[in-house]
């Protein structure tokens, strides 16, 4: 543990109080709706979003990367981070990995991760860069390749994450690819969907029987003008082809701009194929900006559609999340722990939503009531339920405020070198 205990509990002393009456004050307001808080509590302890191992480094654009200060120098460090984000939120139980970047000795990984009280969640392959000393180049795509070589390079990385997964606990495999083509004509689309299938073909007869395989839409970047894997329905094809240990993976930024995605998660979900969601907010297109920051009602209205799946297919509804943002002007940790908080807001909102009231309201075509009925649990400020949540666990009530009291970052920055490299980070 990165954060002394005894400086939560003096940070959580001084709220302490002022909490007390805020949660009473909340408690009466949901008891008139018959809304018990302490079960409300109880399930915002629950929920837990995955942070992006690669999320904890200072990213960047096209443009250029400022670095700050005691930023992770490897997979360790980011596991320290991650660490603390889990300790002051007590919402990020596990860490997900990409794969070179976080390419270390499994047993260390492991033995790291349980000092730190984190798990692992689904590994992320690369195959949108070339790696050092390999023999084929991705310029041109990589499971969607015209050369198979190259194709059977990129199913072998894939075929490597399982296995490093499998020797670190992770159950599932997430893959985006950046095969596309930047002009009209530059490829044949129809047969480039077919290599990728079949590629794909070989990454899942890998997976072992209790993993679950992830595949991830973006509708450009890098290619511009045609992807692969563009949008929910191309996705929705693949993971119909694979079977079923493959789904879906919705990433908030990888649609047009004024796309409903709360309909695409309803869509997916209906049909058992909504494995999992990326969250990060936007306001052009895949700006990668901390959730909640840009449209938290959009937010909210996802994870209406995901508390409602809840209730209808019951425990069986367990899909991944995870945030996947990037952070070029805060300090990563200070904003992947508010995004944790503002995802486990829109649930614990989403979850206020009177259902049978809502119901009613839709089948009466009642427009302006149904709609007043998300607003109102929506307009519900449930900070005093996170709170407690995270007080009952051992971490922050103010997780900002301690984060910066402990000085960890100036801590870290005395063995941690600043990086200067220009390369921008995962955009
Ligand atoms: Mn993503």
């Amino acid at each position: 543990m990165h954060i002394a205990a005894e400086l939560i509990e003096k940070t959580n002393q001084s709220h302490a109080s002022a909490l007390d009456a805020d949660y009473s004050a909340l408690a009466e307001h949901l008891q008139r709706s018959s809304i018990d808080i302490d079960a409300l509590t109880q399930r915002a302890s629950q929920f837990g979003v995955a942070v992006p191992s690669w999320g904890v480094g200072t990213g960047g654009t096209r443009f250029a990367r400022f670095p700050g200060i005691g930023e992770p120098r490897h997979i360790f460090d980011k596991l320290d981070d991650c660490g603390v984000i889990q300790q002051l939120t007590q919402a990020t139980p596990t860490v997900s990995l990409h794969i070179p970047w976080d390419d270390e000795d499994p047993t260390a990984l492991r033995e790291k991760a349980d000092e730190l009280g984190i798990g692992f969640d689904a590994m992320n392959s690369n195959t949108f860069q070339n790696q050092e000393g390999q023999a084929h180049s991705y310029k041109f795509g990589s499971l969607s390749h015209t050369d198979e070589a190259t194709r059977q390079q990129a199913v072998d990385h894939n075929i490597r994450c399982i296995e490093i997964g499998k020797a670190l606990g992770s159950k599932a495999l997430t893959v985006w690819i950046g095969d596309g083509s930047n002009f009209p004509g530059q490829t044949h689309m129809g047969q480039q969907f077919d290599r990728y299938l079949n590629a794909m073909k070989q990454v899942y007869a890998a997976l072992p029987d209790d993993w679950q395989l992830f595949t991830e839409h973006k509708m450009y970047e890098p290619a511009f003008y045609s992807t692969v894997v563009q949008d929910w329905g191309s996705n929705y094809l693949i993971a119909t082809e694979l079977g079923p240990k493959a789904s879906c993976l919705v990433d908030l930024g990888h649609h047009a701009p004024n796309v409903n995605i709360e309909m695409i998660v309803s869509r997916l979900a209906r049909f058992g194929k909504l494995g999992g969601f990326h969250f990060n907010d936007s306001k052009y297109g895949d700006d990668d900006l901390d959730s909640g920051a840009i449209d938290p009602y959009r937010l909210f209205l996802v994870f209406a559609e995901l508390v409602d799946i809840e209730l209808t297919q019951g425990d069986s509804f367990t899909p991944a999340y995870m945030l996947d943002q990037s952070h070029n002007v805060t300090d990563p940790i200070e904003s992947l722990m508010t995004s944790a908080i503002e995802v486990q807001r829109a649930f614990i909102q989403a979850s206020l939503i009177d259902r049978k009231a809502l119901a009613h309201y839709q089948a009466t075509n009642d427009a302006l009531m149904a709609t007043q009925t998300l607003k109102q649990a929506f307009r519900t400020n449930v900070d005093p339920i996170l709170q407690r949540a995270r007080q009952l666990r051992g971490g922050a009530i103010d997780p900002i405020t301690t984060y910066r009291e402990a000085n960890y970052r100036q801590n870290v920055a005395t063995e941690r070198p600043e990086i200067r490299s220009s390369a921008s980070g995962i955009v």
